[in-house]
């Protein structure tokens, strides 16, 4: 398999996942320019993802591509031996996916807005704002147990630590966020984020 990724993306959610598994996954590294996006082996990405070019994608071992950060995890879940998803059909596997799709849609969307150069200082406060509001809920459950879903990892945990990594890059402060940064630090004394990290050379934020 092969992670089609950029450092500190949010392709490093499903780079957590395959070293949380313990799978085999080889990474290219996607580089992003004027003249159009190429993989480390000099494909054109925007062939391996015609919905838009953008990464995480994954080459599975029968050649066929799949993208779509959620899909990935859970795809990578389902090859691993070790458990990263509760089981399907209790109340838990659903909250899951109810996580994954609020991290998705509510959060990691919430800060693609601050990443376009021409975004207004008026515009940016008012999203960080907006943010913040919608990392309540995490905060919250984040003070009743270590994981999102209980005291055990899931893939949403490596989704949520991910973009909540976004927070340093635009100087929004976790010090009213507590059970959130204490979260980041617990995952970044996880033998797989540790590798992940040092993989992608990027630095633990906590
Ligand atoms: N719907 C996609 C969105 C992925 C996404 O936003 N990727 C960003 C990096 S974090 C990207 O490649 N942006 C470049 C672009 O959208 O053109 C997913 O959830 O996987």
């Amino acid at each position: 398999m092969k992670l089609y990724y950029s450092p500190g993306a949010c392709s490093l959610s499903p780079h957590i996942v395959a070293r949380e598994g313990k799978l085999p996954v080889e990474l290219s590294k996607v580089t992003f320019s004027a003249e159009g996006r190429t993989t480390a082996e000099g494909e054109d990405f925007y062939k391996l993802n015609p919905k838009g070019g953008y990464i995480p994608a994954l080459r599975i071992d029968s050649g066929e591509v799949i993208a779509e950060g959620v899909a990935i995890v859970q795809y990578l879940a389902d090859q691993s031996s070790v458990s990263m998803t509760p089981e399907k059909g209790t109340i838990e596997y659903y909250r899951m996916l109810e996580w994954l799709t609020f991290i998705s849609s509510e959060l990691h969307k919430g800060f693609s807005p601050l990443y376009a150069s021409n975004i207004t200082e008026e515009a940016k406060e008012a999203q960080i704002k907006k943010i913040f509001g919608r990392m309540a809920f995490a905060e919250l459950e984040l003070g009743k147990h270590t994981y999102l879903i209980g005291d055990t990892f899931t893939i949403a945990d490596a989704y949520l630590y991910t973009i909540m990594r976004w927070t340093k890059r635009f100087e929004m402060s976790l010090a009213a966020h507590p059970n959130i940064a204490a979260f980041m630090a617990r995952m970044e004394q996880r033998d797989g984020v540790k590798e992940a990290l040092k993989e992608e050379e990027l630095d633990p934020i906590q």
